[in-house]
């Protein structure tokens, strides 16, 4: 977590600049929804990028405890120069919020997005199970995606063969499975922010030999991931959206979610 120097803040724009926006989308509709840029300056910002799996769990969180933000989409070989003023590490996500706070790890910005979640049951329920993500998603990045890393860039790491780095990753996946016998989700009966913490870091095992994941010793875990893989809150979590550094677009997260959700669902189901 990082504030005050160096922290790049939103520009405040003119009213004739927001009503040429605003024609400027009547004239040319966008594929998504931009928000009216009045309404939206003191939303915090996130720097995002489709593909990242903590990206994914930033977005899923975000989504999760219902907490709007601009999302601006990088490409990580291309980032915008706003992005290294924010954080100079360069890593995504990133979250700004509207205090100049940045936040540089994906599980602050999920720790974060509850925290700020409007009082209800669903609050109650995710926040009995924060402990319990901290500790999951710790282990995830700690322990879990060094050996995702080696196996699926196996050629990169010739000491071992990808069979052994497979083999060290399933020896934790085994550990999540016996949990997922005992329980529906890893949060318990509901999915909670365990279960979409660590949701991005396995569906990217999973892809790695989809063949082999067909067949593999995981039963509890496999169903696990193919529901919520299926859920709304991923596919909405998915969309696509066009290079800031090409449009200086930002688009609203995840209230515009909503419309084109169905259609990247179906893209995504045709696909397993
Ligand atoms: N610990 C960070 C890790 C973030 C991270 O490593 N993201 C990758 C993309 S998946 C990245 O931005 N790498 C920098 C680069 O490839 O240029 C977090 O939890 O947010």
């Amino acid at each position: 977590m990082k504030t005050g120097a160096g922290v790049y803040r939103p520009r405040s724009i003119t009213l004739h600049q927001t009503i040429d926006l605003l024609l400027q989308d009547f004239h040319n509709p966008p594929t998504h929804k931009l928000l009216p840029r009045t309404m939206s300056l003191s939303l915090p910002l996130l720097y995002s990028f489709r593909r990242c799996p903590y990206a994914i769990r930033a977005r899923l969180a975000l989504r999760v405890c219902n907490m709007p933000v601009r999302l601006r989409e990088v490409v990580l070989s291309n980032k915008p120069e706003e992005l290294w003023a924010l954080s100079p590490k360069g890593t995504v996500p990133v979250m700004q919020l509207s205090d100049g706070t940045v936040l540089t790890e994906s599980m602050d910005i999920a720790l974060h997005a509850l925290e700020r979640m409007a009082e209800s049951p669903t609050k109650d329920a995710l926040q009995a199970g924060r402990h319990q993500a901290i500790e999951m998603m710790t282990q995830c990045d700690q322990r879990f995606k060094p050996w995702l890393d080696k196996y699926k860039y196996a050629d990169r790491f010739p000491e071992q063969a990808a069979t052994e780095y497979r083999r060290q990753a399933v020896i934790i996946l085994s550990q999540w499975d016996r949990q997922l016998a005992r329980s529906p989700f890893l949060s318990g009966n509901n999915p909670g922010l365990a279960d979409w913490g660590v949701l991005p870091f396995v569906r990217q095992f999973a892809a790695v030999e989809p063949d082999w994941w067909r067949t593999q010793p995981l039963p509890q875990l496999a169903s696990w991931l193919s529901l919520l893989l299926g859920t709304d809150t991923f596919t909405q979590s998915m969309l696509r959206y066009p290079e800031y550094r090409q449009t200086r677009q930002e688009y609203c997260f995840p209230a515009d979610a909503q419309g084109r959700a169905h259609k990247v669902k179906r893209r995504l189901l045709r696909r397993v």
